[in-house]
């Protein structure tokens, strides 16, 4: 009649490879060519200024509304490294960094948050699935989506993003269950990002992390440090690696932080301290990158000036092409697009019924 411990459960391990002033650890540092790391400094800059037009279109009146990536550059830049382009990229609503370095186009990005759907379409080549709102709901996808290439034999994995507040969803519980269970290839990235709107992480659950979680479910779970790339990218390559060769789940927290408004619709003033933000701002996860590289060489003032201006001038000439390709978009039909091959029953009558009522009013106003 023993009262001992379960021997099979194993500790959370917990990884950092860069401090806050760039300095690394080698032994722990993925592999990685200087042109890699050089691509991966050019997209975190490029996300937090693109990141920082949309909201100053926002505030002029002509974009809607939108979540910014400011802060989690590094958690999501460095976790999509570690995937191939033949693999799949399930995110949240947040995920403007990752979709950039997966192949999105800033224009379409911009046509989206000025509110047209046709901003939301997948070309043909890509796996990647549109922007999804209704919190958690994208992991159950995931997981089905990482059955059928286990079915399917493809050898492609699924990376799939949500935040601390989705762990508090019954479809993320439903979904690590299932990996679990079924062994998918998976690799399940919460962005922690100490905040769910005005709801703080201590609120979302008494758990001491929310790595720990995967433990239920059967696989490992690893807390990392979200603002350091390095530390992101290793934790998303060896999940790779297992979810690719064994077909088994991974759980990556990576803790980070929410630097700006959750929306546009938001004012983080009125429930948490600047001082807060503060220690944050310390914490930036591009400035880390940037003293690393300077420090190896990788980046000096010539070169981080001509990058900017580069980046600059995209995301302007995005803005001109998407504004001169929104003034053609004249059919609000276009939403019942682009989400399913098929469209559903329900689907097909929202969209008869939304078109009799347009061609109504437009017959009573001629
Ligand atoms: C099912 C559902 N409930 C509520 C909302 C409203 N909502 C939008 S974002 C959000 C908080 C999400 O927090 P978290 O998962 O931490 O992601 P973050 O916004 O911090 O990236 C809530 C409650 C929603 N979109 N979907
Ligand atoms: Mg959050």
């Amino acid at each position: 009649m023993p009262r001992a411990r379960m021997k099979e459960l194993e500790p959370i391990e917990i990884l950092s490879v860069l401090d806050e002033d760039g300095n690394f650890d080698k032994e722990l540092a993925p592999d990685i060519a200087d042109e890699k790391l050089i691509a991966i400094f050019r997209a975190m800059a490029k996300a937090r200024l693109f990141d920082e037009r949309l909201l100053n279109l926002q505030r002029q009146g002509k974009l809607g509304t939108f979540a910014p990536v400011r802060g989690q550059e590094a958690a999501q830049v460095g976790a999509v490294a570690a995937i191939e382009a033949s693999d799949w990229l399930v995110p949240s609503f947040r995920e403007t960094a990752a979709m950039l370095w997966r192949g999105a186009s800033l224009e379409d990005i911009f046509i989206f948050t000025a509110g047209y759907n046709e901003g939301l379409a997948i070309p043909d080549d890509s796996n990647d699935l549109p922007t999804c709102v209704p919190v958690a709901s994208q992991l159950p996808h995931a997981v089905g989506i990482a059955y059928a290439q286990k079915y399917r034999q493809t050898g492609s994995v699924v990376m799939a993003f949500f935040g601390d507040g989705a762990t508090s969803e019954g479809d993320f519980h439903e979904a690590l269950n299932f990996a679990g269970v079924f062994e998918v290839p998976v690799v399940f990235v919460c962005q922690n990002n100490q905040w769910a709107i005005s709801v703080p992480r201590a609120k979302q659950t008494r758990a001491h992390s929310l790595a720990q979680k995967a433990i239920a479910y059967g696989f490992p779970g690893i807390q990392v440090d979200g603002n350091d790339v390095l530390a992101v990218l290793k934790a998303a390559r060896d999940a790779v690696t297992r979810a690719r060769e064994d077909c088994l789940p991974t759980l990556i927290e990576c803790v980070t932080y929410r630097m700006g408004v959750h929306t546009t619709a938001d004012d983080p003033t009125v429930y948490r301290d600047e001082e807060e933000v503060e220690e944050w701002e310390d914490r930036d996860p591009i400035e880390r990158l940037r003293l690393h590289m300077r420090s190896r060489g990788l980046l000096d003032d010539k070169a981080e000036d001509a990058m900017a201006e580069e980046l600059k001038d995209e995301i302007e000439s995005a803005w001109k092409s998407a504004r001169d390709t929104m003034e053609g978009l004249t059919d609000p039909s276009m939403m019942f697009d682009h989400l399913f091959a098929e469209p559903t029953t329900p689907l097909r009558a929202q969209r008869n019924a939304f078109e009799a009522l347009r061609d109504d009013r437009k017959a009573a106003n001629e």
